[in-house]
């Protein structure tokens, strides 16, 4: 899907928002998305695609919305950063750096004090670790045992800044958050089998009452940190490294460990690829037919009339 969306951003220029792809960051989306119910409610940050379509998000809503139009997720105001289909589960997204990170551990603590079985998940990057934000989501979430599930997908890299640079050698971000007192595990996040494992012991672990988890998922994105390009000619990470990650595609990697139990996967994989892209044209067809919102609408939405 990803995929395809890309290429129509660069050829075209029709999509004005900002895209941060998740292509290479598909298990951490599927296997999380997949251990939740609809009730439970998933906020991401700006790479927000592959959750919102993981969780069920609508995909015509997703296109619409990417193509500023009315009929989009976010009725053409937000574009790519600002996604949401609550019918889905999917809660939101947003620009500003672990900024929904608090709004999860918010969101978990009102399911708990109105005694709902039911989890907030959140995710973010290596990068937005390093807001205060996050240190003080986790110090609340411990203390008031919210049921929130903090997912990082840690792709090495916050834009062109390697992990490495940024923080001391031998420490962790499971590491900070045991500190904090919230239970975590590190998992391969490209191996899809092992996030959703993860991802359901993590969402129990919430629901039975034992309060927040954090999940660190080890993952990579192939493309440049905003946009449909490969950046192996920025200058901040060698094609020698993109290869290595590339070659450990998680789509790839599922459909292997499949293979010896389903004879038929790389057929039905070929199916869905086939089934996928026609799906992804006729939603950008039907988008592109859809009305701009209007003027007179501009301020709909942005204020809540006071009650009298
Ligand atoms: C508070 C804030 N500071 C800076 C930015 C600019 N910015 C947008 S994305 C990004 C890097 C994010 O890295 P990470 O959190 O690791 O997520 P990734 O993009 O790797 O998925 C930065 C610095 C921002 N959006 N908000």
């Amino acid at each position: 899907m990803e995929e395809t969306l890309a290429d129509y951003y660069r050829d075209e220029q029709e999509i004005r928002t900002p895209v941060h792809f998740s292509i290479g960051q598909e298990a951490s989306a599927v296997g999380v998305c997949a251990a939740t119910t609809p009730q439970d409610w998933v906020y991401t940050s700006h790479r927000s695609h592959a959750p919102y379509l993981a969780k069920g998000g609508d995909l015509d809503a997703l296109v619409a919305e990417l193509y500023g139009r009315q009929d989009g997720c976010a009725h053409g105001r937000g574009g790519s950063m600002h996604v949401i289909d609550q019918a889905a589960g999917f809660a939101g997204s947003a620009a500003i750096l672990g900024e929904m990170i608090p709004v999860a551990v918010g969101t978990a603590w009102a399911f708990a004090r109105n005694g709902e079985a039911r989890v907030a998940l959140t995710y973010f990057g290596d990068g937005a670790t390093e807001e205060g934000v996050f240190a003080e989501s986790l110090n609340f979430a411990a203390v008031h045992k919210t049921p929130v599930v903090f997912v990082c997908e840690n792709n090495l890299y916050s834009a062109c800044s390697p992990l490495s640079a940024r923080q001391p050698a031998g420490t962790s971000i499971t590491g900070r958050s045991e500190a904090a007192g919230v239970p975590s595990e590190l998992v391969d996040g490209n191996d899809v089998f092992a996030v959703h494992a993860a991802a359901q012991r993590a969402v129990a672990h919430a629901r039975e009452g034992h309060g927040p988890f954090l999940l660190e998922l080890s993952t990579y994105r192939w493309r440049a940190h905003v946009g449909p390009d490969w950046d192996h000619d920025y200058g901040y990470r060698s094609k020698e490294e993109i290869d290595e990650w590339t070659a450990q595609c998680p789509i790839v990697r599922a459909t292997a460990a499949l293979r010896a139990e389903e004879p038929d996967i790389d057929a039905a994989v070929a199916d869905w690829r086939t089934r996928f892209e026609r799906e992804i044209h006729q939603s950008v067809d039907r988008a592109k037919a859809l009305p701009f919102p209007s003027v007179d609408g501009l301020l709909d939405g942005a204020y809540l009339p006071l009650a009298r």
